[in-house]
């Protein structure tokens, strides 16, 4: 059977962004393949966290992630720093990729360059090192994530690639899943930029927990164009191009078919948010429940740590002797 990998970073609260871009694919893939889902809590520390938000903001995500369906009978879910094997692992990752090779990577150059940003972590440049142990310590074939990912995994695999060829074969080269519809959802004030977890609240993000009339009104205030003609057309008409997007990723049908249903931007923003807002409502229900006892969450992750660990740890085992350290 295949395997699948995938992480999340508890850096803020969850959007629309997420749900569609990857935690909807997750929870899809986890019913076909044998999958493999983090909470990436070491990647959230590359920007500076207060420790007591990390913390709850770890369990929170976690239990969003069983909310949107992440079954742990079915898929292994686990928070990163509890399986040691990833930074170990990281190292070595460091060791095989290239100083040109990490400053061409766009998060970083995004994020190192965001205004008020005074402090740039060693961290948040040699990240893609830490993503590629991730994936690559479980075998991983396909790794399911929003289109801003694209070029991390391409780098996963120029790392397990030159591993491969320098010390013999020890990883599987994986790769990506980029839903066709949803992969990249836009901020529905700028919507040429990607809607953003780290910007905070803002009226053009939709928050998985939002209350509907707030989601509700967003919507409304979405920003579109001067004309009127509904149409699929991302560089001429990109916040009705979001619109349809998010839209078609949310019932399933094509953007370019739903845009012949629109003669007006009205009735295409109500139906959208009420699409979404549906989507929604059972997760934030099952969320409610969760939340309630933090302690079974925390337990689930334990043992999802536990059935990750030896996986980790034998593909750990094989690096470390490919490439000549002693056992
Ligand atoms: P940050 O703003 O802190 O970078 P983020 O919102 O990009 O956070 P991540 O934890 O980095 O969220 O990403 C989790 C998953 O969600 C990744 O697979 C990523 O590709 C996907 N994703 C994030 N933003 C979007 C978006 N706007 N559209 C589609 N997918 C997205
Ligand atoms: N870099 C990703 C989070 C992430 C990830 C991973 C995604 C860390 N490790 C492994 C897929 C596979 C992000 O910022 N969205």
């Amino acid at each position: 059977m295949a395997r699948v990998f995938s992480g999340i970073q508890p850096s803020g609260d969850l959007h629309l962004g997420n749900l569609l871009g990857a935690l909807v694919n997750w929870e899809r893939m986890q019913h076909e393949h044998d999958s493999v889902f983090c909470v990436v809590d070491l990647h959230a520390l590359t920007l500076l966290q207060d420790a007591e938000t990390l913390r709850s903001q770890t369990i929170e995500l976690a239990q969003l992630l069983l909310a949107v369906g992440i079954d742990p009978e079915k898929s292994i879910l686990f928070v990163q720093s509890h399986v040691p094997q990833h930074p170990q692992l990281a190292w070595l990752m460091e060791c095989t990729v290239s100083y040109g090779e990490l400053s061409r990577m766009t998060a970083f150059k995004d994020k190192s360059n965001r205004d008020g940003t005074k402090f740039v972590s060693a961290g948040l440049f040699t990240y893609p090192a830490l993503q590629a142990a991730d994936i690559l310590l479980y075998d991983t074939d396909f790794v399911p994530v929003g289109d801003d990912q694209r070029q991390h995994v391409e780098i996963t695999r120029d790392i397990a690639e030159r591993f491969n060829s320098r010390f013999g074969e020890t990883f599987v080269v994986p790769e990506h899943f980029i839903p066709p519809a949803g992969a990249r959802v836009m901020d529905l004030q700028r919507p040429d930029r990607k809607m953003s977890k780290s910007e905070g609240e803002s009226p053009g993000t939709v928050f998985v927990l939002e209350d509907p009339k707030k989601i509700e009104k967003k919507f409304k205030r979405a920003v579109t164009d001067s004309e009127s003609e509904v149409r699929y057309d991302i560089e001429a008409k990109p916040g009705v191009s979001s619109l349809l997007d998010i839209l078609g990723a949310v019932t399933g049908e094509d953007p370019e078919s739903l845009a012949s249903k629109y003669e007006q931007y009205g009735p295409l923003k109500t139906d959208t948010a009420e699409a979404v807002i549906e989507m929604l409502r059972p997760i934030q229900a099952r969320f409610a429940e969760l939340k309630e006892d933090p302690a079974e969450t925390a337990r689930l992750l334990k043992v999802g740590a536990d059935k990750a660990e030896p996986i980790a740890s034998e593909v750990l085992a094989r690096a470390k002797h490919n490439i000549g350290l002693l056992s």
